[in-house]
């Protein structure tokens, strides 16, 4: 509790903490709905937040819309200044932030302390592409005529970020959209607000530092309600937004029905393909981080793992070994691999989950318990399963954000596999583990794997942040993160120049007046 303290000290959370900040000014502090948010870890009341109101939000979208008129103008290796500011604070408080990560959310410290390195690795890209906003140049059919094409500023970003990534995934979005030359409005889950009061924090430091106006980083502390109004607002051309496909459906819907821009980041029912080639020991590495790491609470988790008939056994046993063993407690004990999950709900998810895949006919291999006593007060601590099960099961079909690993076995050739693979919704991550490239290039090619990302002898969660990150189907289509992703946070603008004293048309049609 004492290091808690030092933490939410540091950080700057109070008690009670305002429900909006434009930047430089926190406000909202009047409002009568609040929130308590306890830690899954030990279920205390860690502080309190003030919800926003629809008034603020409107408080909070002036304000950014001023601060857009600077920011854009401010020249974006200038911007990326600024960004790199921020990723030093973020050195700088990276214990700090990723143990609250760790307390608020309950993934285990370690996991904490990479999504904080996350958000500093996106701040170091960001900066370099600040330097490199760039588009073709074409050849006009024109003579003395130059085509090209440039890139700028879009204006508000609105980001509504999940509880599982609390702050790496805005980061994402923040740190690209600010270097392009946006302004940034947040609202994160309502279950995790105290990590992104925290990095508000951060920024408004380096705001002030720099004597940029208020409103280029904001911050809605707010409910459903909150990001309904941002995915129906003009004034916000584009609205990333992370979590459910049930979520990201209706932020679709409401951002297509007035032509807006959407980046999806959604559900995954990510696999791995274990073939006879393949190198047992590194796939169950792969496979107990992927499916247990963050509790089962990654959009890139493992939750199914097909594999080859004739080493199915033999990796079914030493799965089961180390699901046995799993140290399962609280996320800030550096002896701990599976911590909490974020509460009660989600608990209740998960067994019903399995309850139902074993209507269906599935084999509950082991865990699937809810864990009780001194340590596990919470009713938050489950532990991880495995069942075996089809591909076509209902449950095995759906993304269950939970510790829950399905284990479906195939036979024969490798396109087999990568047809289950493939058997579902939705497509984000999937791996192959193989040392035979026939297989490998099988999976990674145009029949093979549909999914946004395709790893080889890798599992599929923990992604650089230097490649694209989303995926297809029922994920959603967006992509964010590294390679080109920024372009979605620009407008793109064609420019034809003429520099003869000739005004010939294009494709030589003659208008002589
Ligand atoms: C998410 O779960 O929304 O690839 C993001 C990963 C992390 C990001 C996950 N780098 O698992």
């Amino acid at each position: 509790q004492q290091e808690i303290a030092t933490v939410l000290k540091q950080l700057g959370i109070k008690e009670s903490n305002p429900a909006y900040s434009t930047g430089l000014k926190w406000g909202g502090s009047n409002n009568k709905t609040t929130r308590d948010i306890y830690s899954p870890a030990d279920g205390n009341l860690i502080a309190t937040v003030n919800m926003a109101t629809a008034k603020d939000y409107e408080q909070v979208i002036t304000t950014a819309q001023e601060a857009f008129k600077t920011w854009r103008k401010v020249p974006a290796p200038k911007r990326g200044e600024i960004v790199r500011q921020v990723g030093e604070k973020l050195r700088e408080h990276k214990e700090a932030l990723g143990k609250l990560v760790s307390y608020e959310m309950g993934k285990i410290l370690q996991e904490g302390l990479g999504e904080v390195q996350e958000m500093i690795d996106i701040c170091d890209f960001a900066v370099g592409l600040s330097r490199q906003l760039h588009g073709f140049t074409m050849h006009s059919e024109r003579p003395q005529h130059r085509m090209y094409e440039q890139y700028h500023p879009l204006g508000i970003v609105g980001v509504i970020s999940a509880f599982n990534f609390p702050v790496a995934v805005w980061s994402w979005n923040a740190m690209l959209a600010a270097v392009c030359g946006d302004v940034i409005v947040w609202k994160p889950s309502e279950k995790t607000p105290l990590t992104a009061i925290a990095c508000q924090h951060i920024l408004r430091e380096v705001l002030a530092e720099n004597e940029l106006p208020e409103g280029i980083f904001n911050l809605v502390i707010g409910d459903a309600e909150i990001g309904s109004l941002m995915s129906k607002d003009t004034r916000v051309p584009l609205v990333s937004a992370t979590g459910s496909t049930r979520m990201g459906k209706k932020v679709g819907e409401a951002v297509g029905a007035r032509l807006g821009r959407s980046l999806l980041e959604l559900g995954g029912n990510n696999a791995i393909i274990v073939t006879e080639n393949a190198d047992l020991e590194m796939a169950l590495r792969a496979i107990v981080f992927g499916a247990v790491g963050t509790c089962g609470q990654r959009c890139t988790s493992t939750r199914r793992i097909i594999v080859h008939d004739t080493v199915y056994d033999q990796l079914k046993e030493r799965l089961l070994k180390v699901y046995d063993n799993l140290p399962i407690g609280h996320p800030l004990d550096s002896t701990t691999l599976v911590g909490p999950l974020i509460d009660k709900d989600a608990v209740n998810a998960f067994t019903n989950a399995l309850q139902e895949v074993q209507q269906e006919g599935g084999t509950l291999l082991i865990g699937g318990e809810i864990l009780s006593g001194e340590n596990y007060k919470t009713g938050t601590y489950v532990t991880p399963a495995i069942v075996e099960a089809e591909n076509h099961f209902e449950m095995v079909q759906e993304e269950t954000f939970a510790p829950i690993l399905y284990l479906i076995r195939y036979s024969g050739d490798v396109e087999n596999a990568i047809e289950l693979q493939n058997g579902v919704k939705q497509g984000l991550s999937s791996s192959i583990f193989s040392t035979n490239l026939l297989e490998t290039e099988a999976f990674l090619s145009h029949w093979g794997s549909d999914c946004g990302i395709a790893n080889v002898n890798i599992g599929t969660s923990g992604a650089e942040i230097g490649g694209a990150f989303g995926g297809e189907k029922d994920t959603g289509g967006g992509r964010e993160s590294g390679s080109d992703a920024w372009r979605i946070y620009m407008r793109r603008q064609t420019n034809t120049i003429n520099y003869s004293r000739e005004m010939p048309l294009a494709q030589g049609i003659k208008f002589d007046i």
